[in-house]
């Protein structure tokens, strides 16, 4: 069994902090579950495009509101507690938070820990942030 509190792996290096978000990775890809789980808090004010091509990824909003915009479509979804939104498509995605967001996330493939967000708003597949 493995049981992790964030309060604490907010202390290390499991937070990964960025100009406008940060995500605690509570699990990873070496904890052999199928999946990582991160709790991700967006900033106030701020927006972001993101575009996962090697994982799937499904985000649930614990608090905070703000906008999801489907950018192949156009479609802005409204945030709020209690909505989930997945990204089976591999979705390119803007998301913007008017006020402080923070979101269970679960990505599939896992996440390793190493990837960084590439120009086009994805991480590497896990085959090649492995070669890294
Ligand atoms: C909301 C959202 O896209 N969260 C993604 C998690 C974050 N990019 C991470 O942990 O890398």
């Amino acid at each position: 069994m493995i049981v992790r509190d964030l309060n604490k792996a907010r202390e290390t290096d499991r937070l990964i902090s960025t100009e406008g978000w940060d995500s605690t990775r509570l699990l990873l890809a070496d904890d052999n579950m199928g999946f990582s789980f991160h709790v991700t808090r967006i900033k106030a004010g701020t927006s972001h495009v993101f575009h996962y091509k090697h994982h799937l990824e499904a985000v649930f909003c614990i608090e905070g509101e703000g906008q999801i915009k489907d950018l192949a479509t156009g479609e802005v979804h409204e945030i709020k507690p209690g909505v989930i939104y997945a990204l089976d498509k591999n979705d390119k995605h803007e998301l913007s938070a008017k006020s402080q967001i923070t979101f269970a996330c679960t990505f599939n493939p896992p996440v390793t820990g190493n990837e960084v967000h590439r120009e086009d708003g994805s991480y590497a597949p896990a085959a090649e942030v492995a070669a890294e």
